[in-house]
């Protein structure tokens, strides 16, 4: 059975996506890592490292030290952290990327995965149904890391015959950890004011459409794009994905159906242009085609299952 690293692992995909994978191969086949110490609970079945991504010795040493074979590359600075500090934003998401695609390289492992997001696309992009290959203009830096990074693993793929695979995932919707720092992370706080039974003050305008996906779809696609058969991976820059699209006025309409005296307030603040600059519906067919990407949550769904789940103790 092979061996997988996880890197940044207890953050908001790494927590749900070690569980999946642990899940699919066995808990001590998926090695969780992250910058932060193990106090993670939801990792503890399993083997973990304390691994910086930036000390390439170090990921080295846990890669030979495991025997490692894929590695899923999580750790990143998000649209709205990134923007406070574009400096380490660039450093973080770029040099990340290069110590694990030069292990590939190397023949030292023998996969990766590394998400991109819709934040690759910028102003001048179509807005609906946003298509694969379309302009690509992105304003802020974490969208430039991520489409640069994109380039790079094509080029990897194209010219060092690496196998990195890539999704452009939406804002992502979960319960189980909280998201770390990006523009539509406000998919995911409503929920908490919803069950503290307290206004919601959105940093978004209402009618702000934005891509967003519930994380079950997103860890479903991850592992089925990683386990496809080598020849069905036609793009080797990233795939668009699309999920569900709605508006903070949407979100909030869903959620009054179970909770009719929830209150809302808008008061958008600097994420308001990260998420204008965005599209608001994605054209994911070519993912469809090639390796059978199919969501089965709609808006109702996620919220309905956050709704049930989101823990406001402690
Ligand atoms: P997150 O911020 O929740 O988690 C990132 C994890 O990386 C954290 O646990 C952090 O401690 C760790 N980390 C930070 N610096 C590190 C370092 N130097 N070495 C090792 N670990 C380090 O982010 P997330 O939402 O889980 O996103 C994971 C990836 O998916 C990122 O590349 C992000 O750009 C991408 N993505 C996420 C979303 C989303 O909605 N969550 C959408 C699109 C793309
Ligand atoms: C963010 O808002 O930064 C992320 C993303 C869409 O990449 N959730």
């Amino acid at each position: 059975m092979k061996k997988i690293l996880v890197v940044g692992a207890s953050g908001q995909i790494g927590t749900e996506l070690v569980i999946g994978l642990r899940k699919r191969f066995g808990k001590d086949q998926v090695i969780a890592s992250d910058i932060a110490p193990a106090t993670q609970d939801k990792l503890a079945n399993g083997p973990y490292e304390e691994l910086d991504i930036l000390d390439n010795d170090k990921l080295s040493e846990v890669v030979n030290k495991h025997k490692i074979e894929e590695v899923y590359l999580l750790a990143a600075l998000l649209s709205a952290t990134a923007e406070k500090n574009p400096g380490f934003a660039w450093k973080l998401n770029m040099d990340g990327l290069f110590n694990v695609l030069n292990l590939a390289k190397e023949g030292v492992i023998k996969k990766i995965f590394w998400p991109s997001s819709i934040a690759v696309f910028g102003p001048t992009t179509p807005k609906e149904n946003t298509p694969q290959l379309t302009i690509m203009e992105p304003s802020t830096v974490y969208g430039i890391s991520k489409l640069a990074g994109e380039r790079w693993c094509e080029y990897y793929a194209k010219q060092y015959n690496v196998d990195v695979r890539s999704i452009r995932y939406p804002g992502l919707i979960s319960y189980t950890s909280l998201p770390g720092g990006g523009t539509t992370d406000y998919a995911v706080d409503i929920f908490y004011s919803a069950k503290r039974g307290e206004k919601y003050n959105c940093f978004l305008s209402k009618d702000t459409p934005l891509p967003m996906m519930y994380m079950e779809d997103a860890i479903n696609a991850t592992i089925n794009l990683m386990e496809s058969p080598i020849d069905s991976i036609k793009i080797r820059s990233s795939y668009n994905l699309g999920g569900i699209s709605f508006t903070p006025e949407q979100i909030y309409n869903e959620i009054r159906k179970t909770n009719p005296d929830f209150e809302i307030e808008y008061q958008p603040d600097f994420r308001q242009k990260i998420a204008d600059s965005w599209p608001g519906s994605i054209d994911d067919s070519d993912a469809k085609n090639d390796w059978g990407w199919k969501g089965e949550f709609d808006l109702g769904k996620t919220c309905q299952i956050m709704l049930e789940n989101v823990s406001v103790e402690g």
